[in-house]
């Protein structure tokens, strides 16, 4: 029994020093706080690495999906189509160049405008643990994110002896919205079986001036896992899933009215103790996701009928070893992956791409001496991705007249380095800090490469034509706590060659210069009443053009006040957003465009929550109390198919109430 806890105390620890994130160097003696009830926003744990559990209550309204989800962090937004399946954006950088992982894998959607970004498969109340990590300092997690890395993590904690525990969430709220987890394990010393089940939905909101906004959506997804540890220091895990969803969009001419997607993965963990080797991880997955776009079964045609079917399979796998040599500690490893995507004419499945991705990596953390530490990755990827377009039919899956494609059949291949290095200090006792370069080369993606219209007038082709982009940044930051205050800081500056630009439907490489900050505090200034802070800029400048860079949100403060007892607590959090004037009219990505300037606005929300015993929490909120009509700058402009005028944003929901119970057991 104690072999079996040493085992996976040992996982624990790799998770906390290699796996995820770098232990602090020093950590006061006390904790400031308890652990908010309803949490306001997600402070990093220290300047660049932000950790938590997603089933905790979150105010706003609990999230509809991943992007939901992330965009209450400090530095995140969200690319908004309406109620759901927002695109992350950290830092005003999105799609490929925020690398998010599904338990281990990458889930690549389907839609060719990213409807189904990877963050609308994942409901994060469905995982146990997320990490956030800024910036490219790591190499350990697939490509390397260039804005950074998001991990969604299920890890079942082993049953010691024979028993049954779970986690059942009911949440409901204004604009039919009602939604339901469960998660049930079963298991003794030999393994664990584990269910997981999620369903949510919501009716159209309307803004502060009472419009309803065309923001319906619903989606379900269900898991089981098989975990046996045929010995204390091996675990075997098999999982399956599936989900699906549909959403309408204030944003888009379509809606989607489907997201299925069926997962297999496979975790294999052997752990030993005796030399420096530690552990052996191998991840292996394979999702499937069919998405369908219509214009009739979520709204009413204003032009003729139709829909588009979409599929994508992507396989893949990594094996991690990790090594201790006295103090320092060494992770290396391999990861690779193939991907086929597929669109269908006159019935008949086609594939369009497909790409395969291999690469290897080692990250070593060296420590200097007790307060001083070295961290320092390498990677190089290896990538092919193969045209299959007879004619091109023109970007985003518009009807203009077909072309003969000239890269038909072509494979392009690419070999790809990424490497950074990472200095880290605790000068005085419960303080840390650090500063960083980092060095990544990204692939240009699926939608880069295949959606625009580039190639369409006898232009060069986007598949031929775009090249890799460069991301060079710099990391800085600290991370400061006493026993009433902490306080955090993370800034970066970086150089970006070949930044993928679009320009309408078509798309070019640019060099860009982006930088920013993110800064925060949480101050106890009585025993149960706290004070916490967040502020995020960004700015990006497109170098070639001598202007903005599109899609970058606005100054984004929030500040919160809380009132804790043991079983009660209360809390206002006022949120103020900046006007956004650094815009490049008709300039994006393939999710969004600028159109214009955005105003400033301001929201209060209220929350209380309450632990009615140890298994049972009721937490409750009120969002936009002053009910504002107010949009966000990253927004679709409102679709013409549901009345909205050109280039005008659609709003955000008005004053709404949420519920939610957790119980576990
Ligand atoms: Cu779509």
């Amino acid at each position: 029994m104690s072999v079996l806890r040493s085992g996976f105390l040992l996982h624990g620890l790799l998770w906390l020093a290699c796996g995820f994130s770098f232990t602090p160097l020093a950590v006061a003696e006390e904790p400031i706080r308890f652990s908010p009830i309803v949490i306001s926003s997600d402070a990093p744990n220290q300047g660049f690495v932000i950790e938590g559990d997603p089933k905790q209550a979150r105010q706003p309204i609990p999230a509809s999906d991943a992007g939901d989800f992330l965009r209450r962090t400090p530095g995140f937004s969200a690319q908004n189509s309406g109620g759901t399946n927002s695109d992350p954006v950290l830092r005003g950088l999105g799609g490929s160049r925020l690398n998010i992982l599904f338990d281990g894998g990458e889930v690549i959607g389907a839609c060719p405008s990213r409807m189904d970004a990877p963050s609308s498969y994942i409901a994060p109340e469905t995982f146990d643990q997320f990490e956030i990590i800024k910036g490219p300092q790591t190499v350990k997690y697939g490509p390397v994110g260039s804005a950074g890395t998001v991990l969604f993590e299920r890890r079942t904690p082993l049953f010691m002896e024979g028993g049954v525990r779970g986690r059942i969430i009911l949440q409901g709220g204004s604009y039919g919205r009602f939604g339901q987890v469960a998660d049930v394990a079963a298991g003794n010393e030999q393994g664990y079986i584990r269910a997981i089940g999620q369903h949510d939905r919501a009716q159209d909101y309307k803004d502060g001036s009472g419009e309803k906004v065309p923001s319906k959506w619903m989606n379900w997804n269900g898991d089981v896992l098989l975990g046996a540890t045929p010995s204390a220091d091996t675990l075997i895990e098999i999982g399956m899933g599936a989900g699906d969803g549909e959403a309408r969009y204030a944003g888009r001419n379509m809606d989607g009215a489907k997201f299925e997607r069926r997962i297999s993965t496979l975790r294999f963990e052997q752990y030993y103790h005796s030399g420096a080797l530690e552990s052996i991880e191998i991840r292996a997955y394979h999702h499937a996701n069919h998405h369908v776009m219509d214009n009739y079964s979520l709204r009413e045609p204003s032009m003729m009928a139709m829909a588009m079917p979409l599929k994508r399979t992507t396989t893949g796998a990594r094996l991690t070893s990790y090594w201790q040599f006295g103090e320092n500690a060494l992770a290396a490893g391999v990861d690779g992956q193939v991907s086929k995507h597929q669109d269908q004419h006159q019935q008949q499945w086609h594939t369009d791409m497909d790409s395969q991705q291999l690469g290897y990596f080692a990250e070593l953390e060296w420590q200097l001496d007790a307060l001083q530490k070295l961290v320092a990755g390498a990677r190089m990827d290896h990538y092919g991705t193969k045209d299959h377009r007879l004619m091109l039919a023109g970007g985003h899956g518009g009807n203009t007249v077909a072309a003969p494609n000239a890269t038909y059949n072509e494979r392009r291949r690419e070999n790809l380095p990424s490497a950074f290095l990472r200095y880290e200090v605790a000068p005085i006792a419960a303080t840390t800090l650090y500063a960083g370069v980092g060095h990544t080369q990204r692939m240009p993606d699926y939608w880069e490469l295949f959606s625009p219209k580039n190639g369409m007038h006898a232009g060069p082709n986007a598949f031929a034509l775009i090249k890799p982009e460069k991301t060079t940044q710099l990391d800085a930051g600290a991370y400061w706590q006493n026993n009433t205050l902490k306080a955090w800081l993370s800034a970066y500056l970086g150089r970006i060659d070949n930044f993928i630009l679009f320009t309408g439907d078509e798309v070019g490489n640019v060099a860009a210069e982006v930088m920013g900050a993110e800064v925060g505090s949480t101050w106890q200034l009585h025993p149960n009443v706290a004070v916490d802070s967040a502020l995020a800029y960004a700015r990006g400048r497109n170098k070639d053009e001598h202007k903005a860079l599109p899609q970058i949100p606005p100054l984004d403060a929030n500040f919160a006040l809380s009132y804790e007892e043991d079983k009660f607590s209360a809390g206002v959090i006022w949120r103020l957003v900046d006007s956004q004037h650094r815009v490049a009219h008709g300039q994006g990505n393939v999710v969004g465009l600028d159109f214009g300037p955005s105003r400033a606005y301001n929201t209060v929300a209220l929350n209380g929550a309450y632990r009615v015993s140890s298994q049972l929490t009721l937490s409750v909120g009120a969002d936009n109390v002053l009910n504002k009509t107010y949009s966000e700058h990253l927004n679709k402009a409102g679709s013409a198919g549901f009345g909205y005028p050109a280039e005008k944003r659609f709003n955000e929901p008005g004053r709404q109430f949420w519920l939610k119970a957790d119980y576990q057991f």
